[in-house]
């Protein structure tokens, strides 16, 4: 039981395919206390019977957009736990014009948006939650290989995800002080509500399949396993790293 006795609070489940519940589960099935928060009213019949199949402790919604909202979400934490000791954020978000074509494309709007979502939301739950998270916890943070190089449609959440990373750099040197850890995960494309759609997706997976070193595509389970990972003492002089759960793909020069 890696996580025994942790409370570990967790940011992006939307259903069964989210990274977010894989590791959700894996946190749960390693002893550790869970609670879940999802966007908007409409999420909440979905996510609900995770909740139950989990045996949260207690389920909330939290725009990441909203500054009111994260106070409230704090309050309801403080109230409920007191303290914890594991933060997952799994957020991306991008409006769905942005997401194809080309970058130079962008509009300002759209570019404040997706970095609001995916990479801000970082800081402000950081700001949120700092004093509640016990010394020696961990956060964690989802990220992608289009923020390293270029894939195509990926475009401005690429650029988010380059924030999103440099952040977590910057989150691990201040929470460093009291041995929080700061970390995130690469991880390779996976079928999710957040992939769906997306022109080209099969190739990608197929090129995987082909070139990456262990020629396997991963699963969400290996993504709850590295985070299970991050969030226990195994990890434990860890910390400002992006850890790639990609069957070795990033490493390929050709
Ligand atoms: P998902 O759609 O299940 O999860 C994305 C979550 O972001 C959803 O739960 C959604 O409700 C939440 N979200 C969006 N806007 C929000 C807001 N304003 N406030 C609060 N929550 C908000 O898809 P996923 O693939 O599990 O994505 C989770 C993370 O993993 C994302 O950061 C994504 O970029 C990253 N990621 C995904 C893949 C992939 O191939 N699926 C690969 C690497 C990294
Ligand atoms: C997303 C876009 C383009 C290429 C992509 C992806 N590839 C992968 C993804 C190759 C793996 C999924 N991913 C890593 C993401 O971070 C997705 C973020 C995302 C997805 C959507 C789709 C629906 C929508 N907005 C979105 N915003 C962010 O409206």
């Amino acid at each position: 039981m890696l996580v025994q006795g942790k409370k570990a609070l967790i940011f992006g489940v939307a259903n069964d395919k989210s990274i977010a519940y894989a590791i959700a589960k894996e946190l749960k099935e390693n002893g550790a206390s869970i609670a879940l928060s999802y966007a908007g009213e409409a999420l909440k019949k979905r996510v609900e019977p995770i909740h139950e199949e989990l045996n949260g402790d207690f389920l909330f919604q939290c725009d990441v957009t909203d500054d009111q909202a994260l106070v409230q979400s704090a309050e309801l934490v403080k109230e409920k736990w007191g303290n914890f000791d594991i933060l997952v954020h799994s957020i991306a978000f991008a409006n769905r014009d942005d997401l194809k074509g080309r970058y130079v494309d962008t509009p300002r709007a759209g570019f404040h948006l997706a970095m609001d979502i995916s990479a801000y939301s970082l800081v402000a739950l950081c700001q949120a939650f700092e004093k509640m998270i016990n010394d020696h916890g961990s956060i964690m943070a989802m990220t992608y290989y289009g923020s390293e190089k270029v894939i195509p449609n990926y475009n401005i959440m690429g650029v988010a995800k380059a924030a999103l990373e440099t952040s977590v750099r910057y989150l691990a040197m201040d929470l460093g002080e009291r041995g929080i850890r700061v970390n995130a995960i690469s991880a390779g494309p996976l079928k999710t509500l957040a992939s769906s759609g997306i022109s080209g997706f099969k190739t990608i997976l197929s090129t995987i399949e082909e070139r990456a070193p262990l020629r396997r595509n991963i699963v969400q389970e290996d993504v709850g396993k590295t985070g299970l990972f991050l969030a226990s003492d195994l990890s434990l002089s860890i910390t400002g790293e992006v850890i790639h759960v990609d069957s070795g793909y990033n490493i390929m020069g050709i």
